[in-house]
């Protein structure tokens, strides 16, 4: 498989701009401080960034809502920094992929300025306007064009008073969906995304990708059993026209170029099935999705705030499959946190007395797998959860709506900010600890968002000097995956499917293979006698131990050639 491209052994670092580090003294993180952390990037091994959005934005959601697509928000600086950064990548050999935002745009937007100043705008159909349901005062609740929920809390349509109909957004209000079904919306979507290749840009990583081709009758959905509204997302999840607008995105956007690009399509709701059709590449349209089985395995039938912890078999199942069906066609990218999921080492692992062995683990089960690791900022030293424990600390417009909802609804405060600190996005976007300094070395002043509270203990200086080091294992995960084709390339094959606490995998490639076993849970554990063998490639504690037994967490990498 010498055809494969260079994506294949390569790792992604994913920086949340917002989060990183401060050069300015504001509180909020920018590419100044990007630029001066380049070699902490150098040092991990990373061989891409994907920045989550710096784009002009009024940050109704954090930059998920862009006002111009082809300028630097103040808030982090300016396009002539951002050229700086991509310079400053490219010259130690690091890609950097934006995030690519097409799905909807902010109020702010112009076209949308346009599109709603009047019903016969020849904007008028960039957005998806309708008119209120017949038999209901404009603007009334039931008035709404059909019942879709918003990810976000409350109806997926607003109403604008002055054209008396009503626009579609499946996010915040400030976030009104595009009608990709208009040719001109499409042409101009490629032509942002040409103006940031031919600046040196290596590709994009695209928000909600499969959301952009909806019915365009907008049918009702199934309505939600607590109430009002109900769930569209059959109705635009992977909808009719998606694989052709991305074969003609790649048409207008790639196909004529000849670098080394990146695209990874972030495909909530996805399945395997339909992730082959993405990814496979016959049919040049993404290199790689982001799926959502795994992170959506520890929540109940309520949404991502009924939480119900993770069985062990579920998720081997799930990670089984993708292994299997993205195997010889397609690609998998893999991943355990982002700026959107709470933290692993306290979602998966053990923050407390095995934080250092639980992080190497996850990430031992994650890195040894086929496909294309994401690496989130503060991941690589074991960054755990906010531990948040009041409302005013959290700035997550979900998190925020999610709260008045579920106290609206009579769920006592107490288990709503358990919930929060469980799930909340803002558990992943405290500042990223760099030093037990004041503000962990992110600002000079005051952070935009509470620091998480094991600041004092996990930071990158604190973890670069300990014998334990979360960085240095994270360190030989990346240069294993460079070195060694079985990594890279290898099939994967799952072992003991029903063990509650074992995880356990082989890869093989030609006449190589490899073993790697993970200890799920705080104590030892018995190897099953067939998988003792073999010589330790890896392993996240400093003596070899006993063959026979698995302590605390413990992960083993082993050549069983
Ligand atoms: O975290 C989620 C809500 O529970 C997800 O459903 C999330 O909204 C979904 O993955 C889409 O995420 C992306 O688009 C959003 C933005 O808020 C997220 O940060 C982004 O990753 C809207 O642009």
């Amino acid at each position: 498989p010498n055809h494969f491209p260079w994506w294949a052994d390569a790792v992604v670092y994913q920086i949340y701009p917002r989060s990183f580090a401060d050069s300015t003294g504001d509180g909020v993180g920018d590419i100044g401080g990007i630029i001066q952390h380049l070699d902490h990037l150098v040092d991990l091994g990373v061989d891409v960034v994907w920045l989550s959005p710096v784009h002009q934005s009024p940050q109704f959601d954090n930059g998920y809502d862009i006002s111009d697509y082809r300028r630097i928000d103040e808030l982090f600086g300016t396009n002539e920094q951002y050229e700086e950064l991509l310079g400053g990548l490219h010259e130690r050999g690091i890609k950097l992929i934006m995030d690519l935002v097409v799905n909807h745009t902010s109020t702010e937007y112009p076209g949308f300025v346009e599109s709603r100043s009047s019903r016969t705008s020849p904007r008028r159909d960039s957005y998806w306007w309708r008119d209120p349901r017949p038999g209901f005062a404009p603007g009334e609740p039931g008035a709404e064009p059909n019942n879709w929920r918003s990810f976000f809390g409350g109806s997926a349509w607003t109403f604008d008073e002055a054209t008396g109909q009503y626009y579609l957004h499946l996010f915040t209000p400030q976030q009104p969906d595009l009608n990709w079904e208009t040719p001109r919306v499409r042409e101009r979507v490629y032509e942002m995304m040409n103006w940031w290749l031919d600046k040196g840009v290596d590709g994009f990583r695209m928000d909600v990708i499969n959301f952009i081709s909806k019915d365009p009758t907008l049918p009702d959905g199934v309505a939600e059993a607590s109430g009002a509204w109900g769930d569209g997302s059959p109705h635009f999840v992977n909808g009719p026209r998606i694989h052709e607008f991305l074969q003609e995105m790649h048409r207008r956007v790639f196909a004529e170029r000849s670098g080394d690009y990146l695209t990874v399509g972030e495909t909530p709701g996805v399945t395997v099935e339909q992730a082959r059709l993405y990814t496979d590449r016959r049919r040049q349209e993404l290199d790689m999705v982001f799926q959502f089985e795994h992170v959506n395995l520890d929540q109940g039938p309520g949404g991502k705030f009924d939480y119900r912890g993770l069985s062990l078999a579920d998720l081997k199942t799930s990670w089984n499959r993708w292994q299997r069906g993205l195997g010889e066609t397609g690609w998998n990218s893999l991943y355990l946190s982002n700026h959107d999921q709470p933290r692993i080492v306290s979602r998966f692992g053990d923050e407390t007395r095995y934080r250092y062995e639980s992080a190497t683990m996850w990430a031992t089960l994650l890195h040894l797998q086929r496909g294309t690791p994401y690496v989130y900022q503060g991941e690589e030293i074991g960054m755990t959860g906010a531990g948040f424990t009041s409302i005013d600390q959290y700035r997550d417009v979900e998190s925020l709506n999610y709260y008045d909802e579920a106290l609206e609804q009579g769920i006592n405060r107490t288990a709503v900010l358990e919930s929060l600190r469980r799930m909340s996005r803002d558990n992943a976007r405290t500042p990223m600890q760099w030093t037990a300094g004041p503000n962990a070395g992110f600002s000079e002043n005051t952070p935009w968002i509470p620091m998480g509270a094991s600041h004092p203990e996990v930071n990158v200086d604190a973890d670069r000097a300990a014998e334990k080091s979360v960085f240095r294992y994270y360190q030989a995960l990346i240069r294993l995956r460079h070195e060694s084709k079985l990594v890279s390339l290898g099939e994967f094959h799952l072992l003991e499917p029903e063990h509650p606490v074992l995880f356990a995998f082989k890869r093989t490639y030609g006449d190589h293979a490899l073993l790697v076993l993970g200890n799920v849970s705080g104590e030892d554990l018995e190897v099953p006698s067939d998988l003792e063998s073999g010589e330790l490639v890896l392993g996240n504690y400093a003596d070899a131990g006993e063959r026979s037994l698995l302590r605390p967490w413990e992960a083993r990498i082993l050549d069983i050639s």
